[in-house]
């Protein structure tokens, strides 16, 4: 399905839009978990909301924003672990980072219809630094999206650059990378984007009647060891490809909450 010209285009521009990797029933099964997982955050009373805070949009505007966005929903629902080791995504993971791969973490992030929340311009490399910088994401599209909804927009090259400084709250300096610098990058339900971790991306606010509903998931080469002890999530490093040359480098540290 991923060609070695879409894996050149990957190096070169530090993303690959890859079409059709999920069927409409496959899509509908994680539609569906995503709703139940939103429907039993509101009743154990952890509905938050997740809209980005900040200046990158007047404070009028940023305070009626809406994120709807859970961690590890892997472990909410089976659908997602269908989903990120399903063998249409490990075929383009194999093909991008190479035969050993691992989950880092996975998410899922809803932009409810009229007030969905905008993401500044950011790279992800500061909330999870890796020695090789082989992480990227893989944000599936539950919905079709477009400019109109708050697509996913990156600015191709700019993984290049390598680590660019973030403002305290993790993002770019918005006047110098504002969300209409990024292309946008329209998709359909199914379709996957992926994009590297040091590729700058964002997305704008959904204006439109429409959800826009993703799932990402973060995975990186398993012999990429983390740089800082940050971001360890429930479930990290679960092999989704080959083997772990490295088992002893880098382990999540569990601990009971409640
Ligand atoms: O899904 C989006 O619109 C942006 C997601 C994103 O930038 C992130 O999770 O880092």
């Amino acid at each position: 399905m991923v060609t070695e010209k879409d894996a050149d285009f990957y190096k070169e521009n530090g993303y690959l839009l890859v079409r059709g990797v999920f069927s409409q029933e496959e899509v509908e099964a994680m539609r569906e978990a995503v709703e139940k997982i939103i429907q039993r955050a509101a009743q154990a009373n952890m509905d938050r909301n997740h809209a980005w805070k900040g200046d990158y949009l007047p404070p009028e505007q940023l305070s009626r924003l809406v994120l709807k966005g859970f961690h590890d929903v892997h472990y909410h629902d089976a659908a997602f672990l269908r989903a990120l080791s399903h063998p249409g995504m490990v075929a383009v993971l194999n093909r991008l980072i190479g035969p050993n791969v691992q989950l880092h973490h996975s998410k899922m992030l809803v932009k409810p219809p009229e007030k969905g929340a905008a993401f500044p311009m950011h790279q992800d490399y500061p909330y999870f630094p890796h020695e090789k910088h082989s992480m990227l994401a893989a944000s599936v599209h539950l919905d079709d999206a477009d400019e109109e909804n708050g697509c996913l927009r990156v600015i191709p090259g700019s993984h290049k650059q390598g680590p660019l400084p973030h403002t305290g709250r993790h993002y770019l300096n918005h006047k110098e990378y504002p969300i209409s610098l990024g292309t946008p990058c329209p998709a359909r339900a199914g379709d996957v984007l992926f994009f590297n971790y040091l590729t700058i991306h964002g997305s704008d606010v959904n204006r439109s009647a429409r959800t826009r509903r993703n799932v990402l998931f973060q995975y990186r080469d398993a012999a990429d060891a983390p740089t800082s002890s940050v971001h360890f999530d429930w479930g990290m490093g679960l092999m989704v490809s080959g083997e772990n040359p490295y088992f002893d480098k880098a382990k999540p540290n569990f601990r009971i909450i409640s």
